[in-house]
Formats: structure tokens, C-alpha cells, sequence
């Protein structure tokens, strides 16, 4: 494992253009549940069976109370070491790009600037009816929150499954895939697409791909290289002692 981080610390030191890509595995050690297994648990609910179009659409009560419960957890946790490497990790390459799958904002709180949030956050509201977007920090929304302007119901501004995601900010991800000479790959289970194809877009690009996971991931075998550990303990040692 020194060796592989080493490695690692060695190729960032000369790379122009670096992109990360996040999960939910980033945020776990600031205590924010995952999505899969046993973490992923809420009252009886896999956390991905409420993230559905089809869940909002059956029970939007039962989702919003989710979604509230998740907004009243997050907004007591705080970023951690994790967060806090990637904006040094930022600061000490040109080209950075950071595109997280994670919905919690603190990849933007940690003072992380360059960020694409391909599934959006859990901040922000959109009317169901006008569609209008607002960011409301309340930690409850209520059961059935409607909108300022229309009067329709709002949804979490998140992206579902089966849901496309932004398009402008899909292709500045995947240009960033494109373009970067080492991708990082920190903290998901990579079973999500397109976000997992993320990888492979850059590796197709000629970039190297290093992992950074407590297990081996469905991408692992892509990658250049892998570091089982936490992404709190692993990302500061990539950035620290820089000279
Ligand atoms: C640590 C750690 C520590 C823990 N340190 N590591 C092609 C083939 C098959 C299916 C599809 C396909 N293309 C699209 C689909 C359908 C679908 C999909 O991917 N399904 C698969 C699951 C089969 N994708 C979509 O529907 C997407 N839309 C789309 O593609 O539109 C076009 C289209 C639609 C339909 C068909 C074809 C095309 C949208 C996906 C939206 C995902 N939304 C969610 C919810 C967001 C809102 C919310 O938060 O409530 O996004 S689901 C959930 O999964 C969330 C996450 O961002 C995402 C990824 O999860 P993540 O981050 O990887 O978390 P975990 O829990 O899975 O993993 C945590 C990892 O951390 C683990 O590996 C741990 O080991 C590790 N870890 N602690 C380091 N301390
Ligand atoms: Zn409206």
C-alpha cells in the first residue's frame, strides 16, 4: 500500500489535469449513511428504492419524509479529512475537476470550487408543476411542500434512477474524463451509470486511473491502480508534504 500511494503522490505531482470522481464512501467518515447495504437502511426502505421517479409518484409523503430526514442528519455533520485533501488537491493542480455523485454538499462546503454535481443536492427544490429551482437550507420541508410561485408540489432537485441527468453538466464531466491525465476514483461502488463509465471514458483517453476504496469495486480491474483503505486516511497523505 506505501508503494501504491507513493506512486500515486508521484503522478499527481506532474499532472496538469486531474479529475476526481466521488461517492457516498467520501462522505461515510463524516457520519452520512451509504447508499448500499446495511447503511443504506431507512425504516424498512433500501435508501434506492425511495430515490425512484416511481416512489415520489406513489407516496410523495414518504419520500419527502426521507429526504427530510437525511437534510436533518446532514446539516449537523461536518466535512471531513477526505473533503478537506480534495481542496488542497485542487489548489495544487492547474486543471481539477471534481464531479461527485454525492447530494450533501460538503464536497462545497469543504471550499471545494471546481465542482459538478452530477446528481445534484439535496438542498435545492424543484417544482414539480413550473418547474422552478429554488435552495432552501431548512432541515424540514414539511410532508408536502409546494412551491412559492405555482403552488406545486416540490421534489428534492436530485436526480432518480431511471431519471436523465443534466446534460450540460453530464458533458462537462465526461470532457473532463476526456481530458485529464489521472482520474481518482474515491469512495463508490461504481455500479451507478453513467457515473461508473466515468472510468472508462477516461481511461479510453489515456489517462491513469487510481481507486481509492474500502473494497474492491466492479471497476477495479480497469483501474491502474487500487488503495483498499478510507478515503479520510488515504487522500491527505497524497497531498501532504508537497514541495
Ligand atoms: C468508502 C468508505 C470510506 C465506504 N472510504 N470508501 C446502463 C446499464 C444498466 C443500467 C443503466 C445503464 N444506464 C443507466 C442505467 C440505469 C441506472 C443505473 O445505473 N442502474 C444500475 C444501478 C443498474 N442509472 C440511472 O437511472 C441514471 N440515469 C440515466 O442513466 O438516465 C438515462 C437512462 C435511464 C434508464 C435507462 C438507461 C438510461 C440516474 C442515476 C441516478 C442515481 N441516483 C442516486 C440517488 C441520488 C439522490 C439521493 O441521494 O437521494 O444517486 S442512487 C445512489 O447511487 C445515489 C448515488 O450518488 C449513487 C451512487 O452510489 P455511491 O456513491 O457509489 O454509494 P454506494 O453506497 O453504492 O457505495 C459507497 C462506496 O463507498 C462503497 O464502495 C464502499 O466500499 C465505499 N466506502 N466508506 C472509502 N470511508
Ligand atoms: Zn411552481
Amino acid at each position: 500500500m506505501e508503494t501504491s500511494i507513493n506512486s500515486l503522490k508521484e503522478a499527481l505531482k506532474n499532472a496538469e489535469r486531474v479529475a476526481v470522481l466521488t461517492g457516498a464512501g467520501v462522505s461515510a467518515e463524516s457520519g452520512v449513511p451509504t447508499f448500499r447495504g446495511a447503511d443504506g437502511l431507512w425504516k424498512n426502505y433500501q435508501a434506492t428504492e425511495l430515490a425512484t421517479p416511481e416512489a415520489f409518484a406513489k407516496d410523495p409523503e414518504l419520500v419527502w419524509e426521507f429526504y427530510n430526514w437525511r437534510r436533518g442528519l446532514i446539516a449537523q455533520k461536518a466535512c471531513n479529512p477526505a473533503h478537506t485533501a480534495l481542496t488542497a488537491l485542487e489548489r495544487l493542480i492547474p486543471d481539477f475537476t471534481l464531479i461527485t455523485q454525492n447530494v450533501d454538499g460538503l464536497h462545497l462546503l469543504a471550499g471545494s470550487r471546481h465542482v459538478l454535481e452530477i446528481h445534484g443536492n439535496i438542498w435545492r427544490a424543484r417544482c414539480t408543476r413550473c418547474g422552478k429551482e429554488t435552495m432552501d437550507r431548512a432541515p424540514d420541508m414539511g410532508r408536502r411542500p409546494t412551491c412559492a410561485a405555482c403552488g406545486g408540489l416540490l421534489r428534492p432537485a436530485v436526480v432518480w434512477f431511471g431519471e436523465s441527468l443534466d446534460p450540460r453538466i453530464l458533458r462537462q464531466a465526461i470532457e473532463a474524463a476526456q481530458q485529464c491525465r489521472i482520474m481518482l476514483v474515491v469512495g463508490t461502488s461504481s455500479v451507478v451509470q453513467p457515473a461508473a463509465s466515468l472510468a472508462f471514458t477516461a481511461k479510453s483517453g489515456g489517462a491513469m486511473l487510481a481507486e481509492i476504496n474500502l473494497e474492491k469495486t466492479p471497476n477495479s480491474d480497469l483501474m491502474d491502480i487500487v488503495i483498499l483503505g478510507k478515503a479520510g486516511e488515504i487522500l491527505p497523505r497524497l497531498v501532504e508534504g508537497w514541495a
